[in-house]
């Protein structure tokens, strides 16, 4: 309350009425010890309803927390503190995951506690086995993602996941009654979870609720009937109590009606202490955890200290440059996504962590390669997961499998379905999670299925969000290099864009540099001084080099820029960018989507061959053609506006 006062700004409401809940969770219930926040099989706690971060900084705070100081309480909401407006894994020691979009906190919990499950089965209960409790509010609940993370959990019987409800029955408009008249316990039963309802400010109840939980086959939802603002004297049970500060006179009264006269950020001694004491519960239990890790074999021991730590394996950069080589001596004309598989074929074999998957696109995806095991229903010795179609949860659950370690998760969907994703993979980006989304039918080549499948905007919107890579690789050799460069990654998401027909082969000359890596190289130079510089991506590198080819035997000299990440090439250091970028007087960029972003780098005068509207159905080639995206296309266009 004293908090989102001095802010003048925040979310009473929720930290009131969740109070009792979360004291119950905290002190008797949540393994975890403050000395040491990321312990890796502590219990994991996700404030899905992330507005009401003030609950989960007090919690920190009272716990004991090194670095969550009563001052960073009275910082809360203000810059560089480690008390943001919505919680921030990257920011605040302690906080499992950033939340604040409804709905994300529970998918991303959902892959905590598959990743949970999946180490207990590779490194036995011993090393893993924590309990994954998220609090979720009715706008948690509400959102489709919900939909989404709680029949996967059902169906995968995630019995150590334990969703608290804080069934309040108010929102932001007011009663919930406005806008649902859900039966939540149903809905999760329905959905295969164990469901009941109880009082959310009673202590007994709620420890009696969380026990049976723990003992569930299924995971558990239960809903806590709770009184927002609890306590305030005129705004609990209303929405007045949800988003602002409560004001001098409610603050007076809520803390009149708990006996409450300490001052303001003050805690008297005898609570605190009890609070310091149940922080440190978890200490001897966090020592015996780190002696059975000490105990395991050397070589089982190393490989999940590198796992933890999100280290590569030795074998990767190896296991990349034979495939290359081979591609080189032997080249194919494959789809990228064919190529994806091939390489994932060779990444997979010295990889364990890899966990590969797909929103029900598997046989198009070609995610699944050297024939995995398949999580099912209480079964987690797998390295491969049929997300179902569920793109929104397989996002979200791969930043929990991310987050909570020991997993690089690689999920996969068409292109035109990452709008489906996209709020989860914003969370990714934003909060530096390393996840690897593999999205294949990547342009308008993927002909028959037309408009609806094609994308066009994709690319552009995707490259706008800051720290997604976005990789359009533009044959096999190019699609191992990104493979290797999105594992490489361990600070943000990385997307490979692929494409469902044939391209030839591009990357005839054997390289051991990753010529990926700056985001664009020179991949055919001009036959002398250049006239033009054409600049390609993806499927289309091999309609610029034929471009290049038509022009040269008019008399015109072209250079080729393949540009498998335009938004990396762009964040090159600017000599770089303006070496290769060049003098020709011609610029053209060829891509089967829409201009927007190319300017920046053939300028607003440039030649832009590509998409200006959405695509059609039609076999691909037509498409091409119909589009004018072809390599007569483009020497047409360099030829005419040079009058030559
Ligand atoms: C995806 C998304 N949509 C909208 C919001 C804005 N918003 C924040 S809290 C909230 C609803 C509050 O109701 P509830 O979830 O019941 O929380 P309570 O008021 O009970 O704390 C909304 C719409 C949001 N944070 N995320």
């Amino acid at each position: 309350m004293d908090a989102v006062e001095a802010a003048k700004s925040g979310h009473p409401g929720l930290p009131m009425g969740a109070a009792d809940v979360a004291t119950v969770l905290f002190t008797k219930f949540l393994k975890y010890d403050a000395a040491d926040p990321f312990w890796p099989d502590r219990d994991r706690f996700v404030l899905s309803a992330g507005h009401g971060s003030m609950l989960l900084y007090a919690l920190l705070y009272l716990s004991g927390l090194e670095g969550m100081t009563v001052d960073e309480l009275k910082r809360f909401r203000q810059l560089d503190s480690r008390t943001p407006g919505h919680p921030e894994h990257f920011m605040t020691p302690g906080v499992e995951t950033t939340t604040g979009p409804l709905g994300q906190g529970l998918a991303t919990a959902v892959g905590m506690a598959m990743a949970e499950r999946m180490l207990a089965a590779e490194y036995g209960d011993g090393i893993s086995s924590h309990f994954t409790y998220v609090l979720a509010s009715d706008g948690d609940l509400m959102e489709g993602i919900s939909q989404e993370a709680i029949a996967l959990a059902g169906h995968l019987k995630l019995n150590r996941l334990v969703v608290l409800f804080d069934d309040n029955g108010i929102s932001i408009d007011g009663p919930l009654a406005l806008a649902d008249s859900v039966d939540q316990p149903k809905r999760f039963e329905a959905a295969g979870w164990r469901a009941e309802r109880i009082d959310g400010h009673d202590p007994a109840a709620i420890a009696a609720a969380i026990e049976r939980a723990q003992a569930s086959d299924r995971p558990s939802l239960i809903a806590c009937r709770t009184t927002i603002g609890f306590g305030a004297p005129k705004k609990a049970g209303t929405s007045k109590a949800h988003g602002e500060p409560l004001g001098a006179e409610e603050l007076a009264g809520a803390k009149a009606a708990i006996g409450w006269n300490a001052a303001p950020f003050e805690v008297p001694e005898h609570v605190l202490s009890a609070w310091r004491e149940a922080g440190r519960r978890g200490a001897a239990e966090r020592k015996a955890w780190t002696d059975r890790v000490e105990a395991l074999d050397p070589a089982s021991k190393a490989e999940f200290a590198r796992r933890m730590h999100r280290r590569l394996p030795d074998g990767l950069a190896q296991a990349v440059a034979e495939l290359k080589d081979g591609l080189v001596a032997a080249p194919q004309e494959i789809a990228t996504r064919k190529a994806s598989e091939i390489a994932l074929g060779a990444i997979t074999k010295v990889m364990p962590e890899l966990i590969l998957g797909s929103a029900d696109l598997t046989p198009s995806n070609n995610t699944r390669v050297n024939n995995p095991t398949a999580l099912a229903p209480g079964s987690f010795a797998g390295r491969y997961i049929h997300y179902g179609i569920r793109e929104h949860a397989m996002a979200a659950a791969m930043n929990g499998m991310a987050i909570h370690g020991g997993y690089r998760p690689a999920g996969a969907t068409f292109l035109v379905f990452s709008d489906y994703a996209r709020p989860a993979i914003r969370i990714a980006a934003l909060g530096g999670i390393p996840a690897v989304y593999v999205f294949t039918h990547d342009s308008i080549g993927l002909g028959e299925d037309g408009p609806t499948h094609q994308p066009v905007e994709h690319l552009a919107a995707l490259r706008a969000m800051p720290n997604l890579r976005v990789f359009r690789p533009a044959d096999a050799v190019e699609t191992a290099e990104c493979w290797q460069l999105a594992l490489e990654r361990t600070d943000g998401p990385t997307l490979l864009a692929l494409t469902r027909q044939n391209v030839p082969p591009v990357r005839r000359a054997a390289s051991g540099a990753n010529l990926c890596s700056q985001g664009a190289y020179e991949l055919a130079p001009a036959a002398g001084e250049a006239h033009a510089t054409i600049f390609a991506s993806g499927s289309e590198v091999s309609v610029a080099l034929e471009a290049r080819e038509i022009l040269s035997g008019k008399g015109v000299a072209a250079r080729v820029v393949s540009v498998p990440s335009l938004e990396l090439f762009l964040a090159q250091p600017e000599d770089r960018k303006r070496h290769l970028i060049g003098a020709a007087p011609v610029k053209v960029a060829v891509e089967a989507a829409v201009r927007f972003g190319w300017d920046a780098v053939i300028g607003p005068d440039g030649i832009f061959v590509g998409m200006s509207g959405f695509g059609a159905s039609a076999p691909y080639k037509d498409l091409y053609r119909h589009f004018g995206i072809t390599a007569e296309g483009v020497a047409k266009r360099v030829l005419r506006t040079h009058n030559l």
